[in-house]
């Protein structure tokens, strides 16, 4: 058996939470933890439909997250959750609800310029040509993490590194070496 942990992977778009997010949920299954993962492929498309991208609906949107994923630790889970979410107090707001012992924040972080350089979906253009509001770094504030559990600098080490870092830092939480 393990414990519960809620995984909260925050960062820009294309900053590689979702790489990230989904290697680790690999690595984690070889080690028979049993896990989910959240992310904008499976929440925005159905539970959480009605919403946009204005800071309100980024707040619901987060709170959302949060208790789904609450329901889920109950479970027992392993939960893992990518989104952009840009506004500290939202993610304050998850950790408080599932208590800050079951809480892992992950600080994806690249900077925009390398992001938008990337632009693999193209959205960062479209941003710039006034084509999509209120997004994140272009026109839509990110709020970084002040003192994130993990802090992974996806521009500047490998992957092998990054995910290294992330298994040193969530088995000791589960309780498996
Ligand atoms: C930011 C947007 C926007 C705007 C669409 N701002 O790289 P992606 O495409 O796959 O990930 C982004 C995703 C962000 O959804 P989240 O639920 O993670 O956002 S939040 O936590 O802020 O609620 C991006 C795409 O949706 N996308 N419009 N305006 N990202």
């Amino acid at each position: 058996g393990h414990r519960p942990l809620l995984i909260w992977f925050t960062g820009l778009s294309g900053s590689g939470k979702s790489t990230l997010s989904g290697l680790l949920e690999q690595e984690l299954f070889e080690r028979q933890v049993h896990t989910y993962l959240l992310d904008g492929d499976n929440v925005r498309k159905g539970l959480n439909k009605d919403l946009g991208f204005s800071k309100e609906c980024r707040t619901e949107n987060i709170r959302r997250i949060g208790e789904t994923a609450n329901l889920m630790l109950d479970a027992g889970l392993v939960v893992l959750a990518a989104f952009v979410s840009p506004f500290r107090k939202d993610r304050e707001t998850v950790r408080e609800l599932v208590g800050p012992e079951n809480f892992l924040e992950v600080f994806v972080d690249c900077p925009l310029k390398v992001c938008e350089q990337r632009d693999v979906k193209g959205l960062y253009k479209k941003a710039r040509d006034g084509k999509i509001q209120d997004f994140t770094g272009v026109s839509s504030p990110f709020e970084a993490p002040e003192r994130p559990d993990v802090h992974i600098r996806t521009s500047e080490q490998t992957l092998e590194v990054s995910l290294n870092e992330l298994i040193q830092a969530v088995l000791p939480k589960i309780k498996i070496k």
